[in-house]
């Protein structure tokens, strides 16, 4: 498989910690959505990172596409999702929380960009607030009983780390460690695994 998009894309970040976590050997190309948008557009309608290339040739777009492809791939055993049910849903929605702060995060970023005069702080508040109410649903979802952990990994946990890692990177003033200590813990955990740390921005 051929896995296009650039780590820092959180998106495209989660499908390669999938694919890594799963054992499935693929080829890594860097590209970036933002600074290449007239290729992003030859691979994908909408122009986004990441695409996968499946060995039969087929391209997939969209990170949960891949991610639904990839439990196919595994198989319900060694899927990163459970096949149906409370956990099931409760991964997913997890998982939702999880890609909405990569856009919230995200959409900060760039209004952050803007010059002094054209920059809307009430808009900046509003995405920071988001992240903040993002972060704290993913950290009572880390607690001891809660289904972001290590072991087994899953779905809504590679969303989650992925998501901390890319808030506490655009964002320090945020402080994710203080407002998600339950999570930062799994972060940490997670740190030295071959499919986080090889992944990282
Ligand atoms: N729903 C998409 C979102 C992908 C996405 O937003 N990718 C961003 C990078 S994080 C991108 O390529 N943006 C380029 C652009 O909007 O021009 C997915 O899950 O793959």
């Amino acid at each position: 498989m051929k896995l296009i998009g650039t780590y820092f894309s959180p998106f495209t970040r989660r499908v390669a910690v999938a694919l890594m976590a799963l054992g499935i050997p693929y080829e890594h190309d860097d590209l970036n959505g933002y600074t290449d948008p007239d290729r992003a557009r030859q691979l994908n309608p909408v122009a986004k990172v990441p695409v996968l290339v499946l060995d039969n040739g087929e391209q997939l777009i969209d990170s949960a596409v891949m991610l639904d492809y990839l439990d196919e791939w595994a198989g319900t055993e060694r899927a990163l999702t459970p096949p149906a049910g409370v956990d099931r849903r409760a991964i997913l929605q997890l998982t939702a929380i999880a890609t909405t702060l990569y856009e919230q995060t995200t959409a900060r970023h760039f209004e952050e960009q803007r010059t002094p005069d054209c920059i809307q702080l009430q808009l900046i508040e509003r995405y920071r607030l988001q992240t903040i109410g993002g972060l704290q649903a993913l950290d009572i979802a880390s607690n001891a009983k809660g289904v972001i952990r290590k072991v087994p990994l899953n779905r809504a946990t590679i969303s989650a780390v992925v998501a901390f890692d890319y808030a506490r990177m655009l964002h320090p003033d945020l402080d994710p460690a203080t407002i998600a200590p339950n999570l930062a813990k799994v972060v940490l955990a997670l740190s030295n695994e071959p499919a986080f740390q090889q992944t990282l921005p």
